[in-house]
């Protein structure tokens, strides 16, 4: 028993000197807790178990939480409760880390639209090189009005090559020169050779530019527009509306690529060759298909040129606007890649028939 109240003393004075260093306790049987000393209103606990001798009862000091700093006063925010404010280098942190992975984004969704664009400029050249070419090839075998009678054949030959040019100019006009104007030295809008009345086609195309003049502006684009419309228009079922535009809003459309930019067209463009992979100049093994007897020895097979200006929407090739048909397609210097407005060449991303025509 006197071993007892020795124990009790010493707890008490334990629990003393902790209220004294400000840590609230409880002092008293376990399971009846008889005095609470220095507590403070806190309420996480933890024990402190005293030994004691197996025969003594069990005395324990709940030690309640320490509280290092006054509790708060009424009406002011605890510690608990306090938001922590972000320093000036995490914020900037932060945002940087934002921003590179909303560029990271926008540079994702930027390349899928670039390549949506190339697919669909893609995919309308296709369509308008297998519509023009077979337009282009039917002159193989297109009959001309022209009288060869008792001419030697290679006169006969050379007319009538002659004849199936100027055929192909008037029927699938490449600037609207070949509209309303015939060749420098020719009748206007007839073959060169004799007084023959031009066709049927080229008169619809010459009154269709007399009912509204267009402007100078993508010429060579409304033309290809008006070659199908107007000479194919059962192939006009193979394109959307969304395929045509009017870009410079003169009434005269034109098919556009996957940026809204027209899609340019060269009946010939000799001056392409170097850049072609399907057009060579070489008039032995590449000669030129309606030459059928060589009269024209240094012909070679010229390919109609559609393109779009691609990604950066610059065409950067020759059109030669002031070109007038004189008699021979080698001489106009269309499709030679031009510097057109002064910043480099920028036909090297061009979209064109000239490769996908080998696919
Ligand atoms: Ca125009
Ligand atoms: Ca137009
Ligand atoms: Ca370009
Ligand atoms: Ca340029």
């Amino acid at each position: 028993m006197n071993r007892l109240r020795g124990l009790t003393r010493c707890a008490s004075r334990l629990a003393g000197g902790l209220a004294r260093h400000g840590v609230g306790c409880t002092l008293g049987r376990k399971d009846n807790p008889t005095r609470r000393l220095a507590a403070d209103g806190t309420s996480a606990r933890r024990n402190v178990r005293v030994a004691v001798p197996a025969t003594a009862k069990r005395y324990h000091i709940s030690v309640l939480k320490i509280n290092k700093r006054p509790a708060a006063p009424a009406g002011r925010r605890s510690d608990r409760g306090r938001v922590r404010s972000f320093t000036l280098i995490e914020l900037l942190v932060t945002i940087s880390i934002i921003a590179m992975l909303a560029g990271l984004t926008l540079g994702a969704l930027q390349a899928a639209r670039q390549t949506a664009c190339e697919a669909k400029t893609k995919a309308l050249i296709t369509k308008l090189n297998h519509v023009i070419m077979q337009r282009y090839e039917s002159y193989l075998t297109r009959r001309v009005p022209i009288r060869t009678l008792g001419l030697p054949p290679n006169e006969a030959a050379r007319r009538r090559l002659d004849a199936i040019r100027d055929l192909m100019r008037m029927e699938m006009p490449d600037r609207w020169s070949d509209v309303y104007t015939t060749s420098a030295s020719g009748t206007p809008h007839r073959y060169a050779w004799g007084s023959i009345p031009r066709p049927a086609l080229s008169e619809m195309y010459l009154a269709r530019y007399t009912q509204k003049e267009p402007t100078g502006e993508f010429g060579p684009a409304e033309c290809l527009y008006m070659i199908i419309a107007l000479g194919m228009p059962e192939a006009m079922e193979n394109f959307n509306p969304s395929d045509i535009g009017d870009a410079d809003g003169d009434g005269f459309p034109e098919f556009q690529d996957g940026w809204g930019r027209p899609i340019m067209f060269l009946r010939w463009a000799p001056g392409f060759t170097g850049v072609s992979e399907i057009q060579i100049n070489d008039p032995v093994n590449h000669h030129d298909p309606f030459d059928t007897r060589h009269v024209d020895p240094a012909a070679y097979h010229l390919i109609p040129l559609i393109y779009s200006g691609g990604r950066d929407k610059e065409y950067d090739i020759e059109v030669n606007k002031t070109y007038v048909y004189d008699g021979s397609p080698y001489d106009s210097g269309a499709g030679t890649p031009l510097d057109e407005d002064g910043d480099g060449l920028n036909h090297y991303d061009n979209i064109h028939n000239h490769y996908m025509a080998q696919e």
